[in-house]
């Protein structure tokens, strides 16, 4: 899935969306104590365990959500798909205490933070530490040192990372694993990979399924943009805009202008979006990068960027994104990655 959120990180109020972000902003506002934003979603009912981010408190827990035309339960936090985002400052310290709801082990994994002197603060079971039993809880306690932008958090035990964001299984995710470790073979394939958790009218029954960012003409955004499906490289792309590439994994970057983006799983990526064009309703899609000959997940998700200044919402007649590489389109993935520099590089 690709997360993307269009938020300030100056501006630390929740936002209407909320996915599972870690926002670190490197200017303090009014005190430096770590900020939960969430807010509420209304897809249903879930599975369980709470998050209790300091000072404040949250749950996790299975949920009900229908996509595809078909109805699954699925591990979210805090009741929502996708998940909470939490938004702390640069040399914060961060406290945030997991009680596990569900019946089955979990634990979160916060994804890029670089836990100097908190390593067994990371999360993955079974590597820095034991998964947390249902019923019980883990505070993770780490400092967020030399890092500033955008990363992200999930659940971090078997497939329990397509649960909380992932791309989209139509089956349920712990069923795939258990085939796929009987059997031997590899997983089944995906059916959808989503933007913000939606697959986008590409696919059947997905029309009120589809992401839509509105946006005022002549203005900068950033967009924070996560690639949360399980294995695939992807790319992304919004029709008619360019992506000024400025941060990676919380990481500055040299300002590098692009048509599309490639995003790795797991990885993060900022752009500063400058809504420069007519007002008008504009197509963005991802779809993965492969060249694999073996099965993969060869959808495409679309949602749309809407500018205000136009007063409803004419949906393109025909999907197509020039600016979207094909998807075995290695010399642009080769040279995106090589045009990646350093904020110091002089080259
Ligand atoms: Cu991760």
């Amino acid at each position: 899935m690709i997360l993307m959120k269009i938020m300030s990180c100056s501006s630390s109020s929740s936002s209407s969306y909320d996915y599972g972000y870690l926002f670190v902003c490197e200017e303090a506002t009014d005190e430096a104590s770590p900020l939960w934003c969430s807010s509420s979603s209304n897809l249903g009912s879930f599975w369980s365990f709470n998050i209790y981010i300091f000072p404040n408190s949250k749950t996790v827990e299975w949920k009900s959500v229908s996509r595809l035309c078909e109805k699954k339960t699925l591990l979210t936090v805090n009741g929502e798909y996708p998940g909470p985002t939490i938004a702390v400052q640069e040399d914060d310290d961060v406290e945030i205490k997991v009680t596990n709801h569900i019946s089955l082990n979990t634990t979160i994994h916060w994804h890029g933070i670089k836990q100097r002197r908190s390593g067994w603060a990371d999360g993955p079971a079974y590597i820095t530490q034991c998964p947390i039993k249902s019923g019980e809880s883990y505070t993770f306690r780490f400092k967020v040192i030399g890092q500033r932008g955008t990363l992200w958090w999930h659940a971090h035990i078997s497939w329990q990372r397509a649960s909380v964001h992932g791309e989209w299984w139509k089956e349920d995710v712990e069923g795939i694993e258990a085939d796929t470790i009987l059997y031997g073979s590899g997983p089944n394939t995906s059916d959808a990979y989503t933007i913000n958790g939606l697959p986008g009218s590409l696919h059947p029954c997905s029309n009120k399924d589809t992401f839509i960012q509105n946006v005022e003409r002549g203005k900068t955004y950033m967009l924070r943009i996560i690639n949360a499906a399980l294995n695939n490289e992807l790319f992304f792309a919004i029709s008619n805009h360019t992506l000024p590439v400025v941060e990676i994994g919380a990481i500055y970057t040299k300002p590098l202008t692009t048509p599309a983006i490639m995003i790795a799983s797991g990885q993060t990526t900022n752009v500063l979006l400058t809504t420069d064009q007519n007002p008008g309703t504009f197509v963005m899609a991802a779809r993965p990068y492969v060249t694999a000959i073996v099965p993969f997940d060869n959808t495409t998700t679309v949602g749309f960027l809407h500018y205000k200044e136009e007063d409803t919402i004419k949906m393109p007649q025909k999907i197509s994104i020039s600016n979207l590489p094909p998807m075995r389109d290695t010399s642009f993935a080769t040279k995106f990655s090589n045009s990646l520099k350093s904020l110091a590089s002089t080259c």
